[in-house]
């Protein structure tokens, strides 16, 4: 395949995200050898490579623990975010936890896009913030480069690559989600499901990496 036109996007590869870290999903770590293979690739195919990077301040916005009623899995309305689900304290920023998985091939990666940073502010999206409106500049950078394809996989498939992805196609890009290199948390139940149907139905493809690889 061409990939001179095409981005691969690695959706928070993050500890946290890991078997044993603090938001963990059930083998998450999975998708770093697919990743991995992708990357190396696409960028020697003349593609290009970015990776999310899940940053919260200690005391964020979606942290069960920055408030006294509500718990992890509630949802709260917040002066930027209506419905935002609170989660237990993860990513915090500088924090091993919040460090790419120690085996994910970070060379490829030309751009990193940290989200989340804002106290006040939570993003799923590597386009956009949960307020739906503040940018993360990525849209602008691919466009720049001429992108036309973005391929993504990491974590997890109902919140950040579900999110992304639909910001994705919506921006205009023909989008492909690496179907064995996601992983969901699958809170609430059946949301992983949900996620991936609504992708399908959107016109998001999925494809294995073994077929993009050809
Ligand atoms: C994510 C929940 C909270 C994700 C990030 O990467 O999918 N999920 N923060
Ligand atoms: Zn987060």
């Amino acid at each position: 395949m061409d990939y001179k036109k095409t981005l691969l996007l690695l959706i928070d590869v993050q500890n946290d995200f890991c078997p044993g870290g603090a938001l963990a999903v059930e083998d998450g770590d999975g998708v770093v050898p697919p990743l991995n293979a992708l990357a190396d690739v696409i960028a020697a195919k003349g593609g290009r490579v970015a990776a999310t990077q899940d940053w919260h301040p200690a005391g964020h916005v979606s942290f069960a623990s920055s408030y006294s009623g509500p718990k992890i899995g509630d949802t709260v309305d917040t002066a930027l975010v209506k419905g935002q689900a609170l989660w237990p304290d993860h990513c915090v920023q500088g924090t091993s936890g919040a460090a790419f998985h120690k085996d994910l091939n970070l060379n490829p990666v030309s751009m990193i896009i940290r989200k989340g940073f804002r106290g006040e502010l939570d993003s799923y999206s590597a386009f956009f913030e949960n307020d739906r409106k503040t940018a993360t500049g990525l849209e602008g950078w691919i466009k720049s480069l001429g992108i036309e394809t973005v391929i993504m996989g990491g974590l997890a498939t109902d919140y950040c690559v579900f999110f992304s992805a639909m910001d994705c196609k919506r921006a205009g890009f023909k989008t492909v989600i690496a179907s064995d290199a996601v992983r969901g948390v699958g809170f609430p139940s059946g949301s992983i499901e949900v996620a991936v149907s609504e992708m399908k139905s959107s016109g998001i493809e999925f494809f294995t990496s073994n077929e993009l690889l050809v």
